[in-house]
């Protein structure tokens, strides 16, 4: 159907359309990241892309991380997570397991310490339920240590702590009483 190359490819620009400059490729995100699948497959032409609906599909399908979603008709899509762009995914609240990880870099750490992890650019701060997949988002932004966080007693507090569709927690900030940093 496509090289793997090309889905890579094609998934990367997906990621940063639907979740940072929809405005790259002409299109527009409702209030909940949805976008028209027919005017994505127009619009996704201006970046030498054609896209079949069925390949879009397979695309979504295959995605490692599962970072987009077809609503019910498969006539719309967003990415699940890790908007920069303002919207509302609509997921609610809920229980978190005790332990959440955080993967980040080292040179990140003192800061941390002092401010707690804070959303930057994203809309959420990004929380993993395993320190594998926490290492594997730290190595991306150098030399990668894993933060515990004890997202049970966040929760009991009163912080909101949500999860999205394709398993990442979400949260607004984690305040430095709720972090056990590495040496
Ligand atoms: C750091 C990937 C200094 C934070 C992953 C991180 C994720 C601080 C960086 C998703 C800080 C933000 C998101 C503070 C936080 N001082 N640095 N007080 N608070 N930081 O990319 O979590 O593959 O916005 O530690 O799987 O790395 O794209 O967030 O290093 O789920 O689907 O500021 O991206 O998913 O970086 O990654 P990011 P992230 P995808």
């Amino acid at each position: 159907m496509i090289t793997e190359q090309e889905n890579k490819r094609i998934s990367k620009l997906l990621s940063y359309v639907l979740r940072h400059h929809p405005e790259e490729i002409g299109i527009v995100l409702d209030e909940q990241g949805w976008t028209d699948v027919e005017i994505l497959l127009e619009q996704i032409k201006t970046k030498q892309v054609e896209l079949t609906k069925k390949t879009l599909e397979y695309i979504v399908t295959s995605n490692s991380k599962q970072r987009f979603a077809f609503n019910e008709e498969k006539s719309r899509i967003r990415a699940s997570q890790g908007h920069s762009v303002s919207i509302n995914l609509g997921y609610q609240p809920q229980e978190p397991p005790e332990i959440l990880y955080h993967g980040t870099a080292r040179l990140n750490l003192t800061s941390i310490s002092e401010y707690g992890l804070q959303k930057k650019e994203r809309q959420h701060v990004h929380l993993s339920a395993d320190a594998a997949t926490a290492f594997n988002v730290g190595q991306r932004h150098g030399k990668p240590i894993v933060i515990k966080v004890q997202a049970g007693e966040m929760y009991r507090n009163g912080l909101q702590i949500f999860l999205s569709q394709n398993g990442v927690w979400l949260t607004d900030h984690v305040p430095p009483t709720y972090l056990q940093l590495p040496d």
